[in-house]
């Protein structure tokens, strides 16, 4: 008698649980999407797209999302290009740093006398041809009181002799503001790139002002990954920031070759500038993005996500500088960017994020001229502004910019 009372019971409570859980599978049970949405909206039972409005960004519309932004351009004054024929190129610009009451700026500068002959070409190259447009350069900088026009000041690194790190070029570097002293990191190059690769570690210079002299250290301060590993052959774009009273550098390695080349992001961490630096165990920690930038945010980082891989065109955070999630997806980003970041050095826990910096832009007209230029985008990033003409999610480019991407001649040869 007990036993069937248990067993009756039993089938009871199973009924009445499976029911109490049952999901509503009808059109009938699920209430309809409101037109008017509210703070209850995001409880209702949706659609995983309209799930993710409510739950993987900053607000339901890109108004309100913070890491959302357009991005609009100008061309700066004050940089000649020798009738952009190629023999002159700046690209690659490192953050901005205000100093001694105007803006900083360093880059990667090439003036050689014929333009690159490309990395196909690299065995070809000499001390006088180069291969890329970063090889035989020098790191230059530059200083501006409102950021538009720009005053060339002339090299702050340049190739040390050979068999320095370096010796062949110095490009892409980035600065670091650490105890009063100011660091720039950089990629070391000892051989043409694209003879066998773009390969290169990362080598720094120190100084007491920006304005220099830079006192190199020896050797790389980043070295590359073992053999086997993801970043074996080249640290590219190192990328300092100060979090947690420790130096972080972000950089970028290109691996999977031969194969569909994947280019992702690293982290390397360091007590003090000079290192060593740790690689963070979790690396690759982006998963795309070339030459990336970050800027503290909140109590995390941000990052502009703008080239390669499945999540390019993206703004990304991690609130602990090492997991990153989309934040927000944009467009027409800016190259290789270098913003303007008051707070990158101040070991912040309320990053306030960036409105403007440098980036580059290919200015190649033939096939014979190439070289870069450099430009300034402003934006939205920040926590200070509220620029609505930032965050419309409809840009209507003209005609020439479509047809600028017109089909190959291979393409064409399909039809
Ligand atoms: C850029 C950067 C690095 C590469 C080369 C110069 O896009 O990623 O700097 O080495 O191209």
């Amino acid at each position: 008698m007990k036993s069937t009372v248990v067993y009756i019971v039993s089938v009871l409570l199973i009924v009445a649980s499976s029911c109490s859980n049952e999901k509503p599978t009808h059109k009938k049970d699920i209430e309809p999407f409101p037109y008017t949405v509210t703070e209850e909206t995001a409880n209702i039972q949706m659609s995983a797209a309209m799930k993710r409005s409510f739950e993987n960004y900053d607000g339901i519309h890109p108004s309100e999302n913070e890491l959302y932004s357009q991005f609009k351009y100008t061309e700066l004054k004050g940089f000649d290009y020798n009738g952009h024929d190629g023999t002159i190129t700046r690209r690659d610009p490192s953050k901005i740093i205000f100093e001694n009451g105007k803006y900083y700026v360093w880059y990667t500068y090439r003036n050689t006398e014929v333009p690159p002959i490309g990395a196909k070409r690299a065995s070809e190259s000499t001390e006088t041809i180069p291969s890329t447009d970063w090889d035989l350069c020098e790191i230059w900088y530059a200083t501006s009181k409102d950021g538009f026009t720009w005053e060339e000041q002339g090299v702050a690194i340049p190739r040390p002799p050979k068999p320095e790190v370096g010796w062949r070029s110095v490009s892409t570097t980035d600065i670091l503001k650490w105890e009063g002293k100011y660091y720039l990191y950089y990629q070391g190059f000892m051989e043409a790139s694209g003879k066998s690769g773009d390969y290169c570690p990362v080598a720094m210079s120190y100084s007491d002002s920006p304005d220099g002299p830079w006192k190199a250290v020896k050797g790389a301060v980043i070295e590359n990954g073992a053999e086997g590993e993801w970043d074996q052959y080249a640290i590219h774009d190192p990328y300092p920031l100060v979090h947690n009273g420790k130096v972080y550098i972000y950089y970028k390695s290109a691996f999977n070759r031969p194969g569909n080349v994947w280019v992702a992001g690293g982290l390397a961490i360091a007590d003090n500038p000079m290192g060593p630096f740790k690689k963070h165990p979790l690396n690759p920690v982006l998963n795309s993005g070339h030459e990336v930038a970050l800027f503290p945010f909140k109590k995390g980082v941000a990052a502009m996500v703008a080239k390669d891989g499945n999540e390019h065109s993206t703004i990304q955070y991690a609130e602990d500088w090492v997991n990153f999630e989309i934040a927000a997806i944009s467009e027409m980003f800016p190259y290789a960017p270098g913003s303007y970041v008051p707070d990158a050095f101040t070991n912040t826990k309320d990053g306030r994020g960036i409105t403007w910096g440098l980036s580059h832009f290919n200015a190649r007209t033939n096939s014979k001229n190439m070289h870069t230029i450099l430009g300034r985008f402003d934006c939205d990033l920040s926590r200070d502004i509220n620029d609505p003409e930032m965050k419309h999610t409809r840009n209507n480019f003209k005609y020439d910019v479509y047809f600028s991407k017109g089909l190959s001649k291979k393409q064409k040869e399909r039809y």
